[in-house]
């Protein structure tokens, strides 16, 4: 179990797309920081919400560990772990706790160009390329298919050019990606945006009324800009 805390801890991505909308956002809730030599934990100052700076993928393992209350991450990532978790027959505890209307995308299954799409049947016994073996797996049985999912952490969209699969399974917010490598998004499996992630139940030493509180301001940081 995780050591008694009376901060509320939040995870946030350390660099790439969602970290600095997630900054802005606490900021945007009265959220002041000083920050520490490595830079990887921001110690609140205004409120007592410390932010420590992670791998996305991260996030939703140490909110299900405790160590940290909250994240901002992408749904994909969330999705991704629930099922990871779920296979390896641990329970699933973490929700949804916010929608914050950014970061869109959808996880796609994209085709060579020019080849016909008639429907998930076509990708029987296919090598697909995803980082999300797991969300595009549950969609296959869903659909009755057998396919092959092969798993790699990047440049997805490059394999079929490189004969490592037929076609691939991936995000997508405006498709250039995609084009620019010869392949079509052909269906979704996935609808994608940041959320708040959080555990299934109540924080505890006084840390739930904290996170009620920037829920709050949350809110109304939200309303303000819509
Ligand atoms: O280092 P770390 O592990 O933390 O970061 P990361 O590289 O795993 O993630 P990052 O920063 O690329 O993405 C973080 C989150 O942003 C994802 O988990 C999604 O929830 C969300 N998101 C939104 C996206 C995109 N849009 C997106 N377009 N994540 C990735 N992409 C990729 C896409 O796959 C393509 O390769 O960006 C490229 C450009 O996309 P197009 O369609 O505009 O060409
Ligand atoms: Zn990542």
């Amino acid at each position: 179990p995780a050591q008694p805390r009376d901060r509320l801890r939040v995870a946030v991505q350390k660099s790439g797309r969602l970290g600095d909308p997630a900054r802005e956002l606490l900021a945007s809730c009265g959220l002041t920081w000083r920050e520490s030599r490595d830079r990887l934990f921001l110690y609140g100052e205004s409120l007592p919400i410390d932010i420590l700076l992670v791998r996305d993928d991260d996030i939703p393992g140490l909110i299900a560990d405790g160590v940290c209350d909250l994240g901002v991450v992408g749904r994909n990532v969330l999705v991704e772990h629930h099922l990871e978790r779920g296979a390896a027959g641990r329970p699933a505890s973490l929700r949804e706790w916010r929608q914050l209307g950014w970061g869109a995308c959808r996880l796609d299954v994209a085709i060579p160009e020019g080849d016909e799409w008639t429907g998930p049947a076509q990708l029987a016994g296919l090598r697909i390329a995803t980082s999300y073996p797991q969300t595009l797996g549950r969609w296959l049985r869903e659909n009755g298919v057998e396919a092959h999912p092969v798993v790699l952490n990047g440049s997805v969209e490059i394999a079929p050019r490189l004969g490592q699969a037929d076609v691939v399974c991936d995000l997508v917010s405006t498709g250039g990606t995609l084009r620019a490598n010869g392949l079509v998004p052909v269906t979704t499996i996935l609808e994608s945006e940041a959320v708040i992630a959080g555990p299934d139940h109540h924080l505890e030493d006084g840390r739930q009324e904290i996170a009620d509180l920037l829920l709050r301001r949350l809110d109304g940081a939200v309303q303000l800009r819509e």
